[in-house]
């Protein structure tokens, strides 16, 4: 189902806004108004600079992905641009699927011209013809204001041939998912794109090598991509002095939803925007796959994070206060891995079910002999699983095990 209506509003504590600014205060369906409100002037730019200055600007911004694994945008452009091989595709992952995140959404409901602005400039620095938005399918609000987006700016000369007189011919096909976890992972997005099950594949190859139908692809995340326009209108080394973040905060606040925050506020900080509601036990950082923390000073960095145990992930910020029942919260976040594993391999097919079935004895009683069954089952997925899913099923539970003291 659709994330509630009031999770979609997004919150600040700070003027200048760089993501967020056009949300709320322009009309999603009119070009006219993106236009007036700034929009099309970081294409502009961009055919200035042309495809290598756009790619330098991008590396000199330090941007790194969003979609939670924090790779750097310009190294995989760059990566891209340079295979001899063509075509070149580009994937705009808006399958956003993970527990707690809802800052994508946000962005293609209020904002979708700023999505089909980012991606074309995205084709031109990297050479591609052709775009797929492989969207969430339980997101018919953002379909519906994308495909307007995409159709008008068809329409109006800004997706096609000759985009702006420039010569850039580039266009955008709106791909729908079908309800599965698992189709975020970026390789399973080409297979269920070429109408095969949507499965992950090994890496390397790396997509930027050969990626849908076998060809150089560059798959960003749909904050990824929005952030190549300030990046444009502002220059690199300005965004970089106050780059912007996305949070998405949940669970027991007062005012939840999405929050842009200038890199390296505290969690505390955060917290104080949303202001919270009983007393704060824990936050669970990275949404189902990343760990619960309870130190409220740790600065909201990808390495700040890591530095504690945890991780950004794509931004979930999940308060959890003293009266929830965390054996509760463990178990539907085993059985959402559990669900949404595609089976392919072993660890993660078999290690998801162990996972459940340890935790439900568990919350009946505690056995130490479960606990470490528990310890190496997540050990192995960690180690082995193919792909995200299955190397990240295990971390929550081993937080609240570890910090939180659950079943001791
Ligand atoms: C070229 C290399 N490219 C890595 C690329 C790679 C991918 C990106 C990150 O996501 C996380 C997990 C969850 N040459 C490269 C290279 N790349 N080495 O960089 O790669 P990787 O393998 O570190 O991570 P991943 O498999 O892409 C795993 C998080 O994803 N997650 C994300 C969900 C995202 C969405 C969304 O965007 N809509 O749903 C969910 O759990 O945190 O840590 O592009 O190809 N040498
Ligand atoms: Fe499928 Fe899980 Fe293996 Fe990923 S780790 S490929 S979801 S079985």
């Amino acid at each position: 189902g659709e994330t509630p209506e009031r999770a979609a509003v997004p919150q600040t504590g700070q003027d200048g806004l760089l993501l967020l600014r056009r949300i709320g205060t322009v009309d999603p369906a009119s070009l006219d108004d993106y236009r007036a409100a700034g929009g099309y002037t970081a294409l502009r730019r961009a055919f200035e600079l042309g495809p290598a200055g756009v790619i330098r600007e991008v590396l000199e911004s330090g941007l790194v992905g969003r979609g939670g694994a924090a790779f750097p945008t310009g190294r995989k452009w760059d990566a891209t641009a340079r295979q001899p091989d063509h075509p070149h595709y580009l994937v705009c992952n808006a399958d956003e699927s993970e527990p707690g995140t809802f800052k994508d959404r946000v962005i293609m409901e209020g904002d979708p011209y700023a999505l089909v602005e980012a991606m074309t400039i995205a084709a031109y620095a990297t050479g591609c013809a052709k775009g797929y938005l492989y969207i969430r399918g339980e997101y018919p609000r953002a379909v519906a204001r994308l495909q307007h987006a995409i159709a008008t700016a068809r329409a109006r000369g800004l997706l096609g041939d000759d985009i702006l007189g420039k010569g850039l011919s580039f266009d955008i096909e709106l791909r729908r998912g079908a309800g599965a976890y698992i189709c975020g992972e970026e390789t399973a997005i080409f297979n269920s794109i070429e109408g095969q099950r949507g499965e992950p594949r090994s890496k390397p190859p790396f997509p930027v090598e050969k990626g849908l139908f076998g060809k150089p692809t560059v798959v960003n995340n749909v904050e990824t991509l929005v952030n190549v326009l300030p990046i444009l209108e502002r220059g690199a080394q300005a965004y970089a002095a106050a780059e912007p973040k996305l949070f998405c905060v949940s669970g027991a606040v007062e005012r939840p939803g999405v929050y842009e925050l200038t890199f390296g506020a505290t969690l505390r900080e955060l917290l104080d925007l949303s202001g919270t509601t009983g007393t704060t036990r824990a936050v669970l950082l990275g949404g189902a796959a990343g760990a619960f923390v309870t130190d409220l000073d740790i600065p909201l960095t990808f390495e700040g994070t890591r530095a504690a145990g945890a991780t950004l992930g794509s931004g979930v910020v999940l308060v959890i206060d003293d009266g929830v029942d965390l054996k509760s919260l463990l178990l539907r976040i085993a059985e959402f891995f559990r669900d949404e594993s595609c089976g392919q391999c072993v660890p993660c097919r078999v290690g998801t079910v162990r996972q459940e079935e340890a935790l439900h004895r568990l919350s009946r009683r505690v056995d130490d002999d479960d606990l470490v069954l528990l310890r190496e089952v997540g050990q192995t997925m960690r180690d082995a699983s193919i792909c995200g899913l299955g190397q990240t099923a295990w971390n929550a539970v081993e937080s609240a095990i570890d910090r939180l003291g659950v079943f001791r």
